[in-house]
């Protein structure tokens, strides 16, 4: 199936400070220069002039010993950027393909998506779960809360503080893939919420194709949109040794591009992000290209 022409929209967010590491902030121009856009123009799509979203790069203050959610006051106002951005390309008729970044954009990005999707779906690829509270976290980082905010479980930050946004993601529409290092709160928080989470062992048993339609039935049906957050991370470090959190046992090269190729085979995927793609850990760019290759597969290239 040869996915059609569609007009898309780059939302740039050079956005490091929810990671505990730096370099993330330069996803998006060592994204650009692995060949994004000759690759999107390959694929015969659109694309609307590119949009950068103008982000913090230094902390107002450094984060005080013991401090909760590190960088909130950055992290708040890059999510209120992202959440205008994203939804005026929505309401503009374009696909947003958001580019971090660290996943603490994805605060933004749904909570714009949400405005438009009141019944947003979401497949979350990733190593880790991004379940943590201001009550669980250990490190502080706030790329690892970014889906308890789109379920309203922080107690200092939810939609409801970002103007525009959406309602919370409502948690029997969004599905994790390829999870391999949950916190002792985060898998707590799971459970007693009942969310989909197909683990590498799920994958290891079920195989790619079968859990990639399980997650599929989870956040397409009864939704109005789907969005796929894909954490680089997600992909086993051999292949993508480029990311701040990286943890060994993680999809292949095929089965990365075998779920993408299904995702955009389903036609039901109404908005994408990659995140954490982290160059200044991998002087070789081939995590940077591997992103492009996969942004490939999700948007409709095939092998034949
Ligand atoms: B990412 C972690 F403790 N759970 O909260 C945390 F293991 O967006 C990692 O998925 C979070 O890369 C990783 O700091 C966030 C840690
Ligand atoms: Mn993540
Ligand atoms: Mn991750
Ligand atoms: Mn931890």
């Amino acid at each position: 199936v040869q996915k059609q022409a569609m007009k898309l929209q780059l939302i740039h967010v050079p956005f490091g400070l929810g990671a505990g590491r730096a370099g993330t902030e330069l996803g998006p121009g060592d994204i650009l220069h692995a060949g994004l856009v000759r690759q999107i123009r390959n694929l015969g799509h659109d694309l609307a002039d590119d949009v950068w979203v103008s982000c913090a790069d230094k902390p107002a203050a450094a984060p005080a010993p013991g401090e909760r959610l590190k960088h909130f006051a950055e992290v708040a106002e890059m999510s209120r950027n992202v959440c205008t951005e994203v939804s005026a390309a929505v309401e503009s008729g374009a696909f947003p393909l958001i580019l971090g970044g660290d996943h603490s954009i994805a605060i933004g990005t749904m909570a714009g998506l949400a405005a438009h999707y009141p019944s947003l779906g979401v497949v979350w690829i990733d190593a880790h779960t991004d379940m943590n509270t201001e009550a669980t976290t250990h490190s502080g980082n706030m790329h690892g809360m970014s889906l308890a905010i789109a379920l309203g479980k922080l107690r200092s930050f939810s939609y409801a503080d970002i103007p525009g946004a959406g309602p919370s993601i409502k948690k029997g529409n969004i599905v994790m893939v390829a999870a391999r290092d949950i916190d002792p709160g985060e898998r707590e928080l799971i459970r007693k919420e009942g969310i989909a989470c197909f683990t590498m062992h799920d994958i290891d048993r079920l195989g790619i194709h079968a859990v990639m339609e399980k997650a599929l039935e989870i956040a397409g049906s009864g939704t109005d949109g789907v969005h796929l957050s894909f954490d680089i991370d997600s992909v086993d470090p051999v292949e993508a040794p480029g990311v701040g959190t990286p943890v060994r046992g993680g999809l292949s090269y095929r089965e990365a591009h075998f779920a993408l190729e299904l995702l955009a085979e389903s036609g039901l995927i109404t908005s994408m992000e990659v995140v954490e793609v982290n160059s200044l850990l991998d002087p070789s760019g081939r995590t940077a290209r591997l992103a492009v290759e996969l942004i490939a597969s999700m948007l409709g290239k095939r092998i034949i």
